[in-house]
């Protein structure tokens, strides 16, 4: 079965996605996701000029094998460019294969293992009670987990919360804005949010935050344990990840859980905390990480030490990958949560799909393959519009973590 064609889609219904898709010799198509948010290009440019050439004419049935070629064949190895290139052609080719097949793709990856794919929304506000409303909203949607971030007192702006009432897309048109952010001030205030969500909604919703990689190790572990009266589900990404060890420290100090890795892109980013059990959440993607084939290694790693998958969902990353990780959280079974951002209606207009939400849940449809496809004409009227995310920095003016 070769490989006949391999394009790559670029389009932008709202905010910019990279679509990599796939023909073989039979007329059957495959998708990946390409999208790496602010960097869409490079990952554009290293399929087109480095990559697809060598894909043309390859038997899509060997998927091990192409994934292999890509990534120990091009000598460089990792990095979010490269994984994300080569997770675009393996999601694509497992596509076909589920295709060919006959079955969701689920079915290939050993079956369903739940009914469907626990989710969390995002809640947003600008001050508590904005907080407040924001969560009640996700409620009456029947979320049963939500993860809410709030505004700062004293800061003009922070990381998850919009500016103004559209949705939270953190990409913005033209040079990068620039941020200011207080640790200390964070520290004091983010208790509060949390006392008042228990008192507000009680004990048994799911309440999930992401720190977004904004503390020290130490002042991580002052947040966690200033956090456990409040039983979050997680506290994700607590400090830069870089340095795994890092997270001994937190973990000394607090039993509030710890998700990480949404900026990973390769199984070696997280062996050190897997299997330290420095973390009780692992956040790879199938667009980040390699793809499928890769993140299922991942996650077979986790299993072995009760780390539960906790896959990235926001809308950077499109409906193709979020086909691809309800088809593998519905599948593997230390599933721990899906992250679920809705797309805008352009967005879902150019990527039709089966995956569909009810009362907390999702799931990935019963269509051969991914059960998502792109709608090219449409997506061609939405051309690239370069965008970048923010830059962060501390209020003295020092480049800090956005
Ligand atoms: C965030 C992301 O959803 C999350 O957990 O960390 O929204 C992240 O900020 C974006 O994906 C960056 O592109
Ligand atoms: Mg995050």
């Amino acid at each position: 079965m070769r490989i006949t064609d391999a394009r790559v889609i670029v389009t932008c219904p709202g905010r910019n996605f990279v679509t990599l898709k796939l023909t073989t010799e039979d007329g059957v198509t495959g998708l990946g996701d390409a999208t790496l948010n602010g960097r869409e290009l490079a990952v554009a440019s290293y399929l087109n000029d480095h990559l697809l050439p060598l894909l043309i004419g390859r038997d899509a049935r060997r998927i091990e094998d192409t994934w292999h070629y890509f990534y120990k064949g091009a000598y460089w190895r990792r990095g979010p460019v490269t994984m994300s290139a080569i997770a675009a052609i393996d999601t694509a080719l497992w596509d076909i294969k589920a295709k060919v097949a006959g079955v969701p793709l689920y079915q290939l990856l050993g079956g369903a293992s739940r009914d469907a794919v626990l989710v969390y929304a995002h809640a947003n506000g600008p001050d508590l009670d904005g907080a407040v409303r924001a969560v009640a909203s996700s409620l009456d949607l029947g979320y049963k987990a939500i993860r809410v971030q709030c505004g700062i007192p004293g800061l003009s702006s922070t990381y998850g919360v919009p500016r103004g009432l559209q949705p939270y897309e953190p990409a913005e048109k033209g040079a990068p804005s620039e941020h200011r952010w207080s640790s200390e001030a964070y520290i004091t205030f983010i208790p509060k949010l949390f006392e008042r969500l228990r008192a507000e909604f009680g004990d048994e919703l799911h309440l999930l935050h992401d720190v977004h990689h904004r503390l020290t190790p130490i002042e991580a572990a002052r947040v966690g344990k200033s956090l456990e009266p409040y039983r979050l589900f997680w506290m994700e990404d607590p400090t830069p990840a870089e340095l795994q060890e890092a997270f001994r420290l937190i973990r000394r100090h607090t039993v509030t859980p710890i998700a990480v890795g949404e900026v990973f892109n390769s199984i070696f980013d997280c062996q050190q905390l897997v299997q330290e059990q420095l973390v009780d959440y692992i956040r790879a993607t199938v667009v980040h990480a390699g793809g499928i084939t890769h993140l299922r290694k991942i996650a077979a790693l986790a299993e072995l030490y009760q780390v539960r998958t906790g896959c990235h969902g926001a809308t950077d990353l499109s409906p193709v990958c979020m086909a691809a990780s309800l088809h593998f959280g519905l599948s593997v079974h230390n599933f721990g949560i899906q992250e679920h951002m809705p797309h805008t209606a352009e967005t879902d207009r150019v990527f039709p799909h089966e995956y569909t939400f009810q009362d907390g849940y999702m799931h990935p449809g019963e269509a051969p393959g991914l059960g998502v496809e792109i709608d090219e004409e449409l997506a061609a009227e939405y051309p690239y519009d370069p965008a970048w995310l923010p830059v962060n920095r501390t209020v003295d003016g020092t480049v800090h973590s956005w």
